[in-house]
């Protein structure tokens, strides 16, 4: 309790001066502040979600602390998308602000560079938009409430197909980003699960502007649909093009395509873009409301995925750092945050299963006179 607290951190105070607590410390120091770190992609091509990220995640840390029950510092590092930032930004969170537990990073492959020197640390990472195969398989340190592409791309896949009766089509996916080529595997596979005909598979890479090859090729298929995992800087401009060249068919896309910024870049032809989301703002609940509402006050804009799934991560941590007691133990915050059980976010009710992944539901979503609604 506190009082015990109070008389460990003065006793503590005696020999080691101001020194931070040790990680594997007994937990009583209830009263500091839980130093989390978040490995965002805040600059550069990708920068829209990172950004996102962020501000969700300071509306909730503002929430979270005035309602005082626990108090966190948040210390955020730029992956800039690249796997050795990220590295370098994991290595100075663990070793020289001692965080207790990290957020982040944004893309998966960041994680597969990251999560295992976070697992063997001992120190707990919690990917809010990681959605790739195997992510959790990292170890038993390693989260995510992102919702994985295997939960979300069968359901978008099996909305389109419905909707549209599709029975041949084409995809194009990134070959150069670990997410994204797990993103096409698992649309290749829900194709396949549909009975839908594959007549061409076209890749690109991260960063790549020009796309008229492949979606030339694509064009003279007359494919039913186009099925494209890339980030938005890349399926914006694949949409750009496919629409001016005459393919006026619905695109199916990952999770890079949750972020408005696709809409921004692509504007009218990221019209009939279909995508799955465990988030929709429209959703008739009074927490979703009250976040868009609180969100849109700070921020004057509606949030999107990325904003909801960092809002929500912060409040699990939250009630992990309560459940453990202790603001500086990395495994009882393990502990606490495997234990979350009936969590409800703005994102819906909220579980981790025994993987440490997301039992969570989603929604199909088509883009419409530029705006996310849902596909009926
Ligand atoms: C991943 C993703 C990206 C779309 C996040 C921005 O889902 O890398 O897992």
């Amino acid at each position: 309790g506190m009082m015990i607290g109070a008389l460990l951190l003065t006793t503590a105070g005696c020999g080691a001066g101001s020194a931070p607590a040790e990680s594997s410390g007994s937990g009583s120091d209830a009263g500091g502040t839980a130093k989390i770190g978040v490995i965002a992609y805040l600059t550069g091509g990708g920068a829209a979600y990172g950004q996102a990220q962020k501000e969700g995640l300071e509306l909730a840390k503002d929430e979270i602390n005035a309602q005082g029950k626990v108090k966190i510092e948040l210390i955020y590092e730029d992956s800039r998308g690249d796997k050795t930032e990220a590295i370098n930004a994991a290595n100075k969170l663990i070793n020289k602000d001692n965080v207790v537990g990290i957020i982040g990073p944004t893309l998966s492959g960041s994680m597969f560079a990251v999560g295992p020197i976070a697992n063997q640390s001992g120190v707990p990472i919690m990917g809010t938009s990681t959605t790739a195969e195997g992510i959790t398989d990292i170890g038993d340190y390693v989260f995510r409430n992102a919702l994985p592409e295997s939960s979300a791309v069968p359901q978008a896949v099996k909305a389109a197909v419905e909707k549209y009766g599709l029975k041949k089509v084409a995809m194009m996916y990134s070959s150069n980003n670990d997410w994204a080529v797990s993103g096409f595997k698992t649309m290749e596979q829900a194709l396949k699960d549909n009975g839908v005909e594959i007549l061409a598979t076209e890749t690109f890479a991260d960063k790549d502007t020009d796309f008229s090859a492949q979606l030339t090729k694509i064009a003279s298929l007359k494919p039913d649909a186009v099925m494209v995992s890339s980030l938005y800087q890349e399926a914006s401009l694949v949409l750009k093009k496919a629409r001016e060249i005459g393919i006026d068919v619905p695109f199916v896309g990952t999770n890079g395509f949750n972020s408005p910024e696709l809409i921004k870049i692509a504007g009218d032809a990221a019209n009939g873009a279909i995508v799955a989301s465990p988030w929709y703002p429209g959703k008739d609940n009074e927490k979703v409301q009250k976040f868009v509402t609180d969100y849109k006050a700070k921020y004057d804009k509606v949030p999107d995925q990325f904003a909801a799934q960092s809002y929500d991560a912060l409040y699990i941590y939250a009630s992990a750092l309560e459940q453990a007691g202790s603001t500086t133990d990395r495994t009882k915050l393990r502990d606490g945050l495997a234990a979350i059980k009936d969590f409800q976010g703005v994102t819906g009710k909220f579980a981790f299963d025994d993987k440490r992944n997301p039992l969570m539901d989603a929604t199909v979503l088509i883009i419409k006179d530029g705006q996310f609604t849902e596909l009926k």
